[in-house]
C-alpha cells in the first residue's frame, strides 16, 4: 500500500467514525427528516473535504484534537447538503447518487429540502460545539473557530458555492477557459479552498502558511473540477486546455507547500493524485 493510500484509509475510517457518532439519532423523526439526512450523510462519500482539512491540520504539526476532527467535519455537512439539493428536480434532477437512490427519490422532494437545510445549520452547530471543545481544553482558543465558522459561511453562500450554483443554473455554459475558472472557483473551489484553509486555522497555523495552504486549496478546488469535466467529458470543447489547466494547478498546489516539512506530504500526495486522475 503506498503511503497515500494507508494514510486515506486510516484518516477515512476516523472520519466515518467520527460521522457515525455525532450524526442525529432517528429516534424521534416526524417527517423522517433525521433519517433523510442519515441517509445522505453516511452514505459512501469519499470524505475529501474533511480529510483535506486535517492534512492541512498536520501540515502545520497540529494534533488532531476531537474539536480539530469535528470542525473538519463539518465541511462534510455542508458538501452533502449540497449534494442533497443539487440532485432535486428543479436543479439537476438525478435518480442516483453515491450509488443509490438520490435523497428525494427515497423520502420526497420536501423532506430532501429540509434534510439539506439540516445538514447546512447542523454544520454550523458542530464548528459551534467543536470551539466550545477547545476553548474548555485551553482557553482562547475560540476565535479560531469563530474564524473557521466565518471562512465555512463566506464560501458555501452568496461569494461561494450557492452563487456559483446559481451562475451555473442561470447562464450559458463556460466556454473559455477563464470562464470555466471562474465557475470551477465558485461552484467547487470555494469549498475546498475552505476545507484546508478551516484545517490550517484550527491548527493555528502562521499567517503565512495560512496563506500557503488557502492557495493550495484554491488550486486542488479548480484542479478537481476539471478533473471531473474530464471524467464525464463535460465542457468538451475546453478539454485539451482543461488537461494542461490540471497539470499546471496541481502542481501550482504543490509548490505552495514548498517551505514545509514532511508532515505535508498527504497534501502533496492528495493534488499528485488528482494530477493524476485524468
Ligand atoms: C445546491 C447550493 C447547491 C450547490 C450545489 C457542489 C454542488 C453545488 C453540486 C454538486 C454537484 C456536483 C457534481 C458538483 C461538482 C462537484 C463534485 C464533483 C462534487 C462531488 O464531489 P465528490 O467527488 O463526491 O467529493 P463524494 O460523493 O465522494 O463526496
Amino acid at each position: 500500500m503506498s503511503e497515500l493510500a494507508g494514510w486515506l484509509s486510516e484518516r477515512r475510517a476516523e472520519v466515518e467514525a467520527l460521522l457515525q457518532e455525532r450524526v442525529p439519532q432517528p429516534a424521534d423523526d416526524p417527517g423522517r427528516l433525521v433519517e433523510a439526512v442519515r441517509y445522505s450523510l453516511l452514505s459512501a462519500g469519499k470524505r475529501l473535504r474533511p480529510l483535506l482539512g486535517l492534512a492541512a491540520a498536520e501540515a502545520v504539526g497540529a494534533p488532531l484534537t476531537p474539536a480539530v476532527r469535528i470542525a473538519t467535519a463539518a465541511i462534510e455537512l455542508v458538501h452533502c447538503y449540497s449534494l442533497v439539493h443539487d440532485d432535486l428536480p428543479a436543479m439537476d434532477d438525478d435518480d442516483l447518487r453515491r450509488g443509490r437512490p438520490t435523497n428525494h427519490k427515497v423520502f420526497g422532494d420536501a423532506i430532501a429540502i429540509l434534510a439539506g437545510d439540516a445538514l447546512l445549520t447542523l454544520a454550523f452547530t458542530w464548528l459551534a460545539d467543536a470551539g466550545a471543545l477547545a476553548e474548555a481544553e485551553r482557553p482562547g482558543q475560540a476565535a479560531a473557530y469563530l474564524q473557521a465558522c466565518g471562512v465555512l459561511a463566506h464560501a458555501s453562500g452568496l461569494s461561494g458555492m450557492v452563487r456559483g450554483q446559481a451562475r451555473d443554473l442561470g447562464e450559458p455554459a463556460p466556454s473559455t477557459l477563464t470562464e470555466a475558472d471562474q465557475l470551477h472557483a465558485e461552484k467547487t473551489g470555494a469549498l475546498f479552498r475552505a476545507a484546508v484553509e478551516i484545517g490550517a486555522i484550527v491548527g493555528h497555523a502562521t499567517p503565512v502558511q495560512r496563506n500557503h495552504l488557502r492557495r493550495y486549496g484554491e488550486a486542488y478546488g479548480v484542479a478537481f473540477q476539471h478533473a471531473d469535466d474530464l471524467a464525464d467529458q463535460e465542457h468538451a470543447s475546453l478539454a485539451t486546455l482543461a488537461r494542461q489547466r490540471l497539470t499546471d494547478l496541481t502542481s501550482q498546489a504543490v509548490q505552495e507547500l514548498a517551505s514545509f516539512g514532511p508532515q505535508a506530504e498527504p497534501l502533496r500526495e492528495l493534488a499528485r493524485a488528482l494530477a493524476a486522475s485524468a
